[in-house]
């Protein structure tokens, strides 16, 4: 009998992402099985039982009648479960600790950065300016990380193993050793007002767009060693208001920014956060996974289904992530 095709939908993204190169990754990790790189490749759509997709353009999956499972190649599904039409099968997302292992060096260098003052150290060296400034212990600076899942609580451990004073926020209540953990709406002002470097790993969902703005930012501590409050964002830009980003900078509420993701992506030429002193901008890259992993990770999930295992990660459509 022969194996269900496997339907590819990947927007093309750096060279290794190139969709090409992910039907070669899938030929060899799928053995016998169909693989079809769309829109290039021709197959009958009722013979597609799995589609691997990344940022899928709306309506194409619903063409497709004895799908099984999709599975997206990144950790954040929002583009993906935008889709009006999307087929009622499971939808299972990456989590992977090559990819956690990335966030939370990404985490670490951004956190370390504000409170080692590096940004200030550059400026001096392009001056050549010898003037050390008093520098804190990291038990001087308390974290908030929003998100404690996969990603956050990682972030949160090995930042608290250096010595931050780290708390998370999340959706339901957590105990995790080391972590002073807040949860719920009526957990945000608490977490917030203990926190002066707030890192964002949440996911983008209607509870979470916009989350990052004026009102979350003026209720930050103000009491803290950085000179005012920062945030790392590296969840998903539609989480942040960049217009209030740039206000708060601009008023104080905000001391710096780091900031992976955009309300549009790339980040456009003419937005002012490019040039921003006090905003570091990197061009989504925090965990870019490696597709290598991902596409093993991708043909185990549909030998775990065809073994009659359930598959892992698979989201929840009700609460979006
Ligand atoms: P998880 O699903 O494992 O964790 C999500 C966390 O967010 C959970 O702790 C969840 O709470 C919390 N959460 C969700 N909604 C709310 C809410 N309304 N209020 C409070 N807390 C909430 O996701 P991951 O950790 O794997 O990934 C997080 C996000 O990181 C992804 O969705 C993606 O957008 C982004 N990402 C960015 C990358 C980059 O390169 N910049 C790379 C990979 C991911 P609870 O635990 O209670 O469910
Ligand atoms: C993402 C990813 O969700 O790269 O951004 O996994």
């Amino acid at each position: 009998m022969s194996k269900g095709a496997l339907a590819l939908l990947i927007s093309g993204g750096t060279e290794n992402w190139a969709p090409e190169r992910w039907r070669e990754r899938f030929r060899r990790g799928c053995p016998g099985r169909r693989v079809a790189l769309l829109p290039d490749d021709r197959v009958d759509p009722a013979e597609v039982r799995y589609a691997a997709v990344w940022k899928p353009p709306p309506g194409r999956l619903a063409a497709f009648p004895h799908l099984q499972a999709i599975f997206n190649l990144g950790a954040g599904v929002d583009a993906v479960l935008g889709d009006p039409s999307l087929p009622a099968v499971p939808l299972v997302r990456v989590a992977d600790d090559d990819l956690t292992r990335r966030m939370t060096e990404y985490v670490t260098l951004h956190v370390l950065m504000h409170h080692r003052q590096q940004r200030y150290l550059d400026e001096a060296q392009r001056q050549a300016f010898w003037a050390p400034k008093l520098q804190w212990a990291a038990d001087a600076v308390r974290v908030g990380i929003m998100g404690l899942g996969v990603l956050g609580r990682d972030a949160a451990e090995v930042l608290a193993r250096i010595g931050f004073r780290v708390a998370g926020w999340s959706r339901r209540a957590k105990v995790i050793p080391g972590i002073e953990c807040f949860a719920g709406e009526a957990g945000l002002a608490p977490f917030l007002a203990r926190t002066d470097i707030l890192v964002c790993l949440l996911p983008l969902t209607e509870e979470t767009r916009g989350i990052l703005d004026q009102r979350t930012f003026s209720l930050l501590a103000r009491d803290g060693v950085l000179g005012g409050p920062v945030i790392v964002n590296a969840g998903r830009g539609g989480l942040q208001v960049e217009r209030d980003i740039l206000a708060a900078l601009d008023d104080g509420t905000l001391a710096a920014a780091t900031l992976d993701v955009f309300e549009t992506e790339p980040l456009p030429m003419e937005s002012p956060l490019w040039s921003h002193p006090r905003v570091t901008v990197t061009p989504h890259n925090a965990a870019d996974t490696d597709p290598d992993a991902i596409s093993t990770y991708v043909a185990r999930q549909i030998a775990r289904h065809e073994g009659g295992l359930p598959l892992e990660n698979v989201v929840d459509r009700h609460t979006g992530y």
